[in-house]
């Protein structure tokens, strides 16, 4: 096992890895930019390396300052967490040549998985369901008016080097073909670098179901049931879930199945993601691997009770997945409300400042992964995740309440943050029937503003700033009260929150 680890990476996730090292026993190397000195992550290692400016590039993307922090500290191991250089198959080979485990799958699998045409046919070959569509990209608009013909509208364009959404446009008559193409092209260009695309079938009314799984160097692979993803604003998870209540235990072994023979097929090794669609047939669609620790795998460990961070380092450390497939079960149900540093009231544009006070909810079943404390100053040179919220009940609606209960127990002063859309978005009648599809935000929540008793509560963070209130005062109980009882069209005009 290694001695040292070095963790590439900052926030939460960092957070998260050195908590895993520390209970293994093993030394941690945190790396820091110039904004980041006093950041959780750095406080909490037990050696710190400064990389550079603020910026990324400069940074936590830079990959032979990352790796001359690893040298310098003698750390034997990388962990990239996600994001940065997590599925950069150059880092991983620049890794593997100078002797450093690279804590992930090797550069020949991330560089595999990492290309999303050939993963289709690789996939497809096996017989696994991907969606109908073209099998490979073409130039000129004839031939994508003959495509789109044979498959069908309406039809969906996807840049063949990217994800998230960018250059992704659905189109319902060929009217609109030439025009959509040609935008896609320019998008997929300045996003990617690279504007080739495909079309594929639309799903309509998808859900994004992916499958957590492990696989070790001795050929040994599971997989951890699935997360529920859909309730996504722009391509950005916000709400994940597990289990799924549109699976069924047919359709869940089905796709567990799948999951690891995709993974079997490419020979990948440590944690991934295998990410499918699933429409209202209950078909599901397999649409990429993400070959990385993901942001929501906490719920996975709420139910299953592994711990994928450990096991992602011990299984770079060559030892044997020893849990045997059958042994893994679901119990409960799990949740997870991501908290970014933007204001939701005001186009979700990014919340910068110092954190006045802050309180985490705590009690049975619930747990906080943050990278954030009371006088931390939020920057927006990165992801503008602050913390996740993840709570465990014995089935979706305890959990649902107990996410409400802890979200309004979440205290964050001097900035703004997603807390309250969260909490409208888990209140909404389709969101506790389970009916939750991609197009959920889009649907229900395209023009949602701040509630009074919010902005009243905004004002109250005002009064902490620039009154400097003392800080026992703003015990939970008081903050609740404000935002409860007291209307804030009664006592005060409409502020705005800001640093003072
Ligand atoms: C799709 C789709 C429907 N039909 N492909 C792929 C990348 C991922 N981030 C979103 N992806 C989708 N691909 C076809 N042929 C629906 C999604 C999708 C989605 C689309 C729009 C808005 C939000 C979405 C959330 C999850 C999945």
């Amino acid at each position: 096992m290694f001695d040292k680890i070095l963790i590439a990476n900052r926030g939460e996730i960092a957070v998260r890895i050195i908590r895993a090292c520390r209970e293994m026993g093993i030394r941690t190397v945190a790396v820091y930019s110039d904004v980041d000195r006093s950041a959780l992550h750095v406080q909490i290692a037990d050696e710190a390396v400064h990389i550079g400016p603020a910026h990324s590039s400069e940074s936590y993307l830079n990959m032979k300052k990352i790796l001359n922090a690893a040298k310098s500290t003698e750390a034997k191991a990388i962990h990239p967490g996600y994001g940065f250089l997590a599925e950069n198959y150059q880092f991983a080979a620049q890794c593997e040549k100078d002797g450093i485990v690279f804590i992930g799958p090797d550069s020949r699998a991330l560089n595999l998985v990492g290309d999303k045409i050939s993963s289709r046919k690789r996939v497809s070959k096996i017989g696994i369901p991907i969606i109908p569509g073209m099998k490979a990209v073409c130039k000129d608009i004839e031939a994508f008016h003959e495509h789109a013909e044979n498959i069908g509208y309406p039809v969906m364009i996807k840049a063949s080097a990217g994800g998230g959404g960018k250059g992704m446009r659905i189109v319902n008559e060929p009217k609109h073909l030439k025009n959509s193409i040609e935008a896609s092209m320019r998008e997929a260009k300045s996003a990617f670098g690279n504007q080739s695309v495909y079309l594929e079938k639309y799903i309509e009314k998808p859900r994004h179901i992916e499958f957590q799984i492990l696989a070790d160097h001795h050929g040994n692979i599971i997989h951890l049931f699935e997360r529920e993803c859909s309730i996504q604003r722009r391509h950005q998870k916000i709400i994940e879930e597990t289990p799924s209540s549109a699976l069924d235990n047919s359709v869940r072994q089905k796709m567990g199945e799948a999951a690891i023979e995709v993974i079997r097929t490419t020979k990948y090794t440590n944690a991934g993601t295998v990410e499918f669609l699933l429409d209202e047939n209950n078909d599901f669609y397999f649409l990429e691997v993400n070959a990385r620790i993901q942001v929501e795998h906490p719920i996975t460990e709420m139910v299953t009770g592994i711990d994928l961070a450990r096991w992602q380092i011990r299984i770079a450390a060559n030892e044997k997945l020893d849990i045997k497939q059958e042994e893994i079960f679901q119990r409960g149900h799990a949740i997870e409300c991501r908290i970014y540093a933007e204001d939701p009231a005001c186009h979700f544009l990014p919340s910068a400042g110092k954190i006045l006070y802050m309180k985490q909810p705590e009690g049975p079943g619930i747990r906080v992964d943050s990278g954030i404390f009371t006088g931390y100053k939020v920057v927006t040179f990165y992801d503008p995740i602050l913390a996740k919220l993840i709570v465990w009940g014995e089935d979706r609606e305890t959990a649902r309440c107990k996410m409400e209960s802890a979200l309004s127990d979440f205290i964050v002063f001097g900035i703004q943050t997603t807390i309250p859309f969260l909490m409208d978005v888990i209140q909404h009648p389709d969101f506790i029937a389970g009916k939750t599809y991609t197009n959920f935000i889009q649907r229900y929540f395209s023009d949602w503003s701040v509630s009074e008793q919010e902005t009243f509560f905004n004002i109250a963070q005002i009064a902490a700033g620039i009154f400097k209130y003392d800080q026992e005062d703003l015990t939970s109980k008081t903050v609740s009260k404000i935002k409860k009882d007291i209307s804030p069209w009664k006592i005060l005009g409409n502020w705005r929150i800001g640093e003072n």
